[in-house]
């Protein structure tokens, strides 16, 4: 049987992308995590149909042997968010650079088939058009933004000098059902929601202007599994992986309210250093040649979303 393995496979995305796989019957699931962000729970009614490895990227000897002989190498393992790169440089670095670095030094030892690395929009910065195509050159505005950079030069330069078969996919603020709401870091999406249900303002940093291209977390997950499938001809690149739309966060939490029927104002803060002002991606790559095809509209994701949460706080003894 096909092994497939999922880096970050208990967070979020990972979590999602595991149920994509199970659905397609892909092969044998290994979960390598470290449960700093991730959690069994987000694989709970599928723990049984696969193998969780808690191990930590940053492990060498420790996650090689776990990589050998994978058909695919989805890596998605990383500390995310922009300002905690600020704030605590060291780890993220240390996970995003070389655990990243771990991870495709392992897979080329193992003869991995392809590695599909989660990249991030945030390598654009803020450029003066939009949408933001791949062709544009990179702007970084914070050290997550130059870390999951030096992940895309790693995995072009492993495809051209070692001929590891590779893709980087930049995410496009990707947020849905498991997206952890409790840290100061978490995804503005997630914490939107909360504060709805909640019944509470939330708090958004600058004036609410600023615009993100969020993604359903389903679209990226599919598209994470088609780019392990694509031609050879995507190896080596960098594809966007985003809805192809933006809204602004005061839309995004207009609409939120209405679809909550209920009236509460936000509140408003400093903008947050390191923040890029727009953010939109340009999908006729991905598309074209990836067979990109996101299904869901920010209304359709945010209503599945808030769905999701609703029912993890009633099932939950304590709030999610
Ligand atoms: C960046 C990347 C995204 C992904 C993510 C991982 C960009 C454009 N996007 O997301 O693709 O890699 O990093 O972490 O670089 N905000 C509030 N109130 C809050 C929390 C956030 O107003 O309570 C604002 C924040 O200032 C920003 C926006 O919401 O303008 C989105 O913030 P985020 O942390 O959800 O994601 P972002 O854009 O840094």
């Amino acid at each position: 049987m096909k092994k497939i393995v999922v880096t970050g496979g208990a967070g979020f995305i990972g979590s999602m992308l595991v149920r994509k796989l199970l659905e397609r019957d892909a092969g044998e699931i290994h979960v390598i995590d470290n449960l700093s962000s991730g959690k069994e729970s987000n694989l709970a009614e599928v723990a049984s149909q696969i193998k969780l490895h808690v191990s930590d990227i940053r492990n060498y000897e420790e996650i090689a042997p776990l990589l050998a002989g994978a058909q695919t190498v989805y890596h998605l393992a990383a500390i995310p968010s922009v300002p905690r790169s600020i704030f605590e440089p060291v780890p993220s670095h240390q996970v995003n650079v070389d655990g990243c670095f771990n991870v495709f030094r392992a897979a080329h030892a193992g003869r991995v088939g392809r590695v599909i690395y989660a990249a991030s929009s945030s390598a654009y910065g803020d450029t003066p058009v939009l949408p933001k195509t791949e062709s544009m050159a990179p702007n970084p505005k914070s050290p997550y933004a130059v870390q999951k950079l030096m992940g895309e030069y790693y995995a072009s330069v492993f495809y051209a000098c070692f001929g590891l078969e590779t893709v980087s996919l930049r995410f496009f603020n990707v947020y849905g059902p498991r997206q952890d709401p409790n840290s100061p870091y978490s995804g503005v999406l997630s914490i939107f929601n909360r504060c709805l249900l909640d019944r509470k303002p939330p708090t958004i940093f600058g004036d609410g202007e600023q615009t993100r291209d969020f993604t359903y977390v389903e679209d990226v997950a599919e598209l994470c599994i088609k780019a392990a499938s694509a031609g050879r001809s995507v190896c080596g690149r960098v594809f966007n992986a985003g809805n192809g739309n933006r809204y602004s966060l005061n839309q995004v939490w207009e609409l939120l309210q209405e679809i909550e029927g209920v009236r509460i104002p936000a509140q408003y803060g400093p903008p947050r250093e390191g923040d890029v002002r727009d953010s939109q991606a340009d999908t006729k790559l991905a598309v074209e040649e990836l067979g990109h095809a996101p299904r869901f509209s920010l209304e359709e994701g945010l209503r599945l979303t808030l769905a999701w949460y609703r029912q993890s706080v009633l099932e939950a003894p304590t709030r999610v």
